[in-house]
């Protein structure tokens, strides 16, 4: 009987177990640590353990139960076992709303008015048009590709960055290293969606604040470790930034003393820009496995050579 092993060092996900037997009773689960996590031939996966991949001699498949993999890859022997992911509309649907939220709070300076209201003071700040707010898009993929087009149907100023070009209607496109400095010095508000890999890790950081135009914000709904956390203050307590809506961070929970809690200028919020809903996330898991055992071909695989 084909076994999937729940695992994770930080989360119980034991509450997807109903949910994959809802769909597949032909399938065994447990839920690590149970040492029943050692024979099975699938880890489905949150910020797994490391080294729990070489303790499964029978594993065939590691599926991460969300869109990145970086916390179920990062420092594992895969002995190049396939990864797979989950890619959902509705995943995408959540983060547009967030970063829409996010580029809305300062292209129409609600920054400024919350600010004025702690004052009590009564002042409309500048307001512009959208198309005069330039939102440049880290990672173009299934989440950045879909906030583009709906910014773009909103009048917004879009510029998409990302390793390869792609052709959406509309924005402006940045490719590679290359174009970075380009790509920063057009933008207003900077927005990551990029995976976390060797190549993105302290994108965040001081090069790129200095690279925008003096009062850019930025928004990261990507990874904590996207962010280099003392420059994003240094630049706001320059005034090179104005002001940052930080979704993620390098240890979840934020610690209470954490100083972007209290950081001027700093939206802090608990990694909830959008999730896929459990049900769906089992269902896909469980299509991947059937695929598997079926030998067929994997959905949602990573290119583990690009890391994302
Ligand atoms: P995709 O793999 O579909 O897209 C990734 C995009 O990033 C691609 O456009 C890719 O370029 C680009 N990219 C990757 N590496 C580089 C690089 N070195 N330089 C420039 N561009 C690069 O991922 P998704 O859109 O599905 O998800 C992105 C990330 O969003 C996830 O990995 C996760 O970290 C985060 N996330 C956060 C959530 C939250 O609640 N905060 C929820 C869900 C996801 P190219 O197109 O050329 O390949
Ligand atoms: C994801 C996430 O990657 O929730 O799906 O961050």
């Amino acid at each position: 009987m084909t076994c999937i092993a729940l695992i994770s060092q930080s989360a119980n996900l034991g509450y997807f177990a109903p949910l994959v037997q809802a769909v597949a009773p032909e399938f065994e689960v447990v839920v690590w640590p149970d040492p029943g996590f050692r024979e099975a031939d699938v880890a489905m996966c949150w910020n797994a353990p490391a080294g729990v991949y070489t303790q499964m001699p029978r594993l065939r498949l590691v599926h991460s139960i969300a869109a990145g993999v970086d916390n179920v890859v990062a420092g594992q022997d895969l002995r190049g076992l396939p990864v797979c992911r989950v890619v959902d509309p509705k995943l995408a649907d959540g983060m547009v709303q967030y970063v829409l939220w996010s580029v809305l709070h300062f292209h129409r300076r609600f920054d400024v008015a919350l600010a004025n209201q702690r004052q009590r003071v009564w002042q409309r700040p500048l307001q512009t048009p959208a198309g005069e707010c330039r939102v440049g898009l880290m990672g173009l993929g299934k989440l950045g590709g879909a906030i583009a087009r709906s910014l773009l149907g909103l009048g917004y100023a879009v510029n998409g960055w990302s390793r390869s070009a792609h052709a959406i209607e509309g924005m402006a496109m940045y490719s590679g290293a290359e174009a970075f400095d380009d790509f920063l010095g057009a933008t207003d508000v900077l927005v990551c969606v990029l995976p976390l890999t060797e190549a993105t890790r302290g994108i965040l950081g001081r090069r790129t604040f200095d690279a925008l135009p003096r009062g850019a914000a930025v928004v990261n709904c990507g990874r904590g470790e996207h962010l280099v956390a003392a420059d994003l203050l240094a630049a706001l307590d320059s005034g090179q930034l104005r002001g940052a809506v930080l979704d993620v961070f390098s240890s979840e929970p934020l610690p209470a003393e954490d100083p972007l809690w209290q950081a001027p200028g700093v939206i802090v919020t608990p990694h909830m820009a959008t999730m896929a809903s459990s049900a769906v996330v089992a269902q896909q898991v469980v299509d991947n496995v059937r695929r598997l055992d079926a030998g067929e071909p994997l959905l949602n695989v990573v290119d583990m050579h690009r890391g994302y």
